[in-house]
């Protein structure tokens, strides 16, 4: 899975990366824990079920403390998108291929309302505004994919699997190109579509394929909360979730060097150090009181895009039903995301191949009951897959 930050320039994106990114312990062996500047690692958190079954797990491909399971996925963070990128303003909108990847993005707006659309220091500047641009420049970008590509697709009999093969990289399914050519009745043979019919296309599959969330950055400057509460009543097409990226990274920061110990999300944290000098203090006390009066924060950001957004559950796959542990002996080891609606074949899938080619069917751990490869997962299932292959 894989999170964008976009925004324009200097509304925060890197600083949430950061903070997001920035963890006292990472794992190991997740292939992206070797992290080139903008691509990193983010945990999002959900109750483990070692809780209600009264064990304590022994996290493998994810980190469990304190009865809280938290789960890799991949962020990146892009260059800023000024007005008029496409035409090649700012740093234009190459870097937007780097999206093209993304599951879901979060689109980072000022609440504070001080930098506009082109990231200037200014005395009010409406965070409406930088919504609208930042969709309307990933339109445009996705748009000109497709015209440059117009000429091959226009020659195919069958549009939807030339779009598909164009859009391989995108994350787009065959399903989802249908369905965008039924809503907005365009041709799918021989297409050849005129700008506003891409247009159309192009919007239709980033609001379906690229869902957003849109943060409000900078809460804690003063004024900002009616800021976030305007720009709330204002936008309905998204969430929105307001946030301080500055604030929660001295957080992170301070728990990284054992200075407090802190799980992310939560609302308060306990200070280790007694000799802490009166400045440092005092930002851990702001930083209390500002935990305290805000609702949201960074670690129910992520965990709207992956849960809400991205519709995913958690199940735990283990190979003894009995004590839920894998073949060494690890209680609970693997907790993985999976699309709400997947089936337990699909889980096999997700784990092996070959586990999926020999599935024979699979059993409810906590029920010792047995499902079928089509049975539908539910949140916090414990399953074992019994195949003739491992
Ligand atoms: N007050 C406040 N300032 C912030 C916050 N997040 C970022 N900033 C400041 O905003 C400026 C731009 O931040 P940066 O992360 O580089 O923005 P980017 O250009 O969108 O990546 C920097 O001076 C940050 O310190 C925040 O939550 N609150
Ligand atoms: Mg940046």
């Amino acid at each position: 899975m894989l999170i964008g930050i976009v925004g324009a320039p200097n509304k925060g994106k890197s600083t949430l990366f950061s903070a997001l990114t920035m963890h006292e312990v990472t794992i190991a062996d997740y292939p992206f824990t070797t992290i080139n500047p903008n691509l990193g690692v983010a945990y999002a958190s959900k109750e483990c079920v070692d809780k209600e079954l009264n064990v304590n797990c022994n996290a493998r491909n994810s980190l469990c403390i304190n009865h809280i399971r938290f789960f890799p996925v991949n962020i990146i963070d892009v260059a800023g998108l000024v007005e008029d990128a496409h035409i090649g303003k700012g740093m234009g909108n190459q870097f937007l291929n780097d999206l093209a990847n993304a599951d879901a993005l979060m689109i980072v707006v000022d609440a504070s309302t001080k930098t506009d659309a082109h990231g200037n220091k200014v005395d009010y500047a409406d965070p409406i505004k930088d919504i609208v641009m930042v969709k309307n420049e990933i339109i445009e970008w996705f748009s000109n994919i497709i015209k440059k590509h117009l000429n091959i697709i226009s020659k195919r009999e069958n549009g939807i699997e030339a779009l598909h093969e164009i859009l391989s990289g995108f994350k787009v399914t065959k399903n989802d190109i249908e369905d965008i050519l039924n809503l907005y009745s365009l041709s799918s043979n021989k297409i050849n579509w005129t700008d506003n019919e891409i247009k159309k296309f192009s919007e239709g599959i980033i609001e379906k394929t690229k869902p957003m969330v849109v943060v409000a950055n900078k809460i804690d400057v003063p004024g900002a909360i009616d800021n976030f509460n305007k720009l709330k009543s204002a936008v309905k097409e998204y969430k929105i979730i307001g946030c301080s990226a500055s604030i929660e990274l001295a957080l992170r920061k301070a728990a990284k060097q054992n200075i407090i110990q802190y799980i992310p999300g939560d609302n308060q944290f306990k200070i280790l150090k007694n000799d802490l000098s009166k400045e440092k203090l005092d930002a851990l006390i702001y930083i209390q009181n500002f935990l305290k009066s805000n609702n949201d924060n960074i670690q129910q950001l992520l965990n709207y895009v992956v849960f809400d957004l991205l519709d995913n559950i958690v199940v735990y796959p283990v190979e003894d039903e009995n004590k839920y542990t894998d073949h060494f002996g690890n209680v609970l080891p693997d907790g993985i995301l999976i699309k709400r609606g997947s089936t337990a074949l699909d889980l096999a899938e997700k784990i092996h191949t070959n586990l999926a080619k020999g599935m024979l069917y699979a059993m409810d751990a906590r029920t010792k009951k047995r499902l079928s490869k089509d049975y539908i997962l539910k949140d916090n299932d414990i399953i074992k897959i019994v195949s003739t292959i491992k």
